[in-house]
């Protein structure tokens, strides 16, 4: 069986090439581009966008050794009845609410973090291609109301190299919860970026790997091109 090893924090990551999938989460324009979701809540789209090349790199690394591919996007149906009631008083225009746009709200890429809107898609470079699987989930964790846990074990799944956006919010959520189910896990530096990078992308990814890997592992990007190269 072949297995890789990348340089790591807390230690080494050893991963199988059959058992491991990429997991590129919620590589979306409306979380990415101007006039989406992340603008609305102040992100730092240069700090976002950075991510994406690395992540394109990853991927492409990914699929030339035959590693699986799972992308996710975050989104709403379009009579928003999926939606986490917590959200909608928060991240959605209601009473007490900090925006005045919000999800569900018509911006310059269609209803934002709707699914079937222009918005809700991948970025043009990140695009699935066909045997690749897609999970469209409505909350910040990609394992809630969704059958992603399912698909993993249908693919004999037990190691996730996980990217996307944002660091801070559902990249680590997802994390967190893939560690609980049994998943070994390790967060790719370059290929993950958030909308406060200066304070946010380090914090996180350092409590994932504190205390010997208390969530899992945290590795650099070239590691993973040399090792899957
Ligand atoms: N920062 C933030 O609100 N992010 C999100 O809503 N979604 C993801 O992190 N993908």
């Amino acid at each position: 069986m072949t297995t890789f090893q990348v340089v790591a924090k807390p230690y080494a990551y050893d991963f199988p090439l059959v058992g491991t999938a990429l997991l590129v989460i919620d590589m979306q324009r409306d979380f990415l581009l101007p006039g989406g979701f992340g603008e609305i809540q102040g992100a730092d789209l240069t700090a976002v966008q950075a991510a994406i090349e690395p992540t394109k790199k990853l991927l492409e690394a990914c699929r030339a050794a035959g590693v699986s591919v799972f992308h996710t996007r975050e989104g709403q149906l379009p009579d928003m009845s999926d939606c986490p009631s917590s959200k909608t008083y928060r991240q959605a225009v209601a009473p007490g609410t900090q925006y005045t746009a919000g999800i569900g709200d018509k911006g310059k890429m269609g209803r934002m973090l709707i699914r079937g809107e222009y918005g809700h898609d991948f970025v043009d470079e990140l695009r699935a291609i066909p045997g690749e699987v897609v999970i469209d989930k409505p909350g910040k964790g990609a394992f809630w109301q969704t059958d992603l846990h399912y698909k993993l074990k249908a693919h004999g799944i037990t190691h996730l190299i996980i990217c996307g956006v944002t660091t801070e919010c559902c990249v680590t959520t997802t994390l967190r919860e893939a560690n609980d189910r049994g998943f070994q896990c390790c967060a790719v530096i370059e290929a993950t970026s958030g909308y406060n990078d200066l304070v946010f992308k380090g914090v996180s990814l350092d409590m994932l790997h504190w205390s010997q890997g208390l969530f899992g592992f945290v590795a650099h990007l070239q590691p993973f091109l040399d090792a899957l190269r």
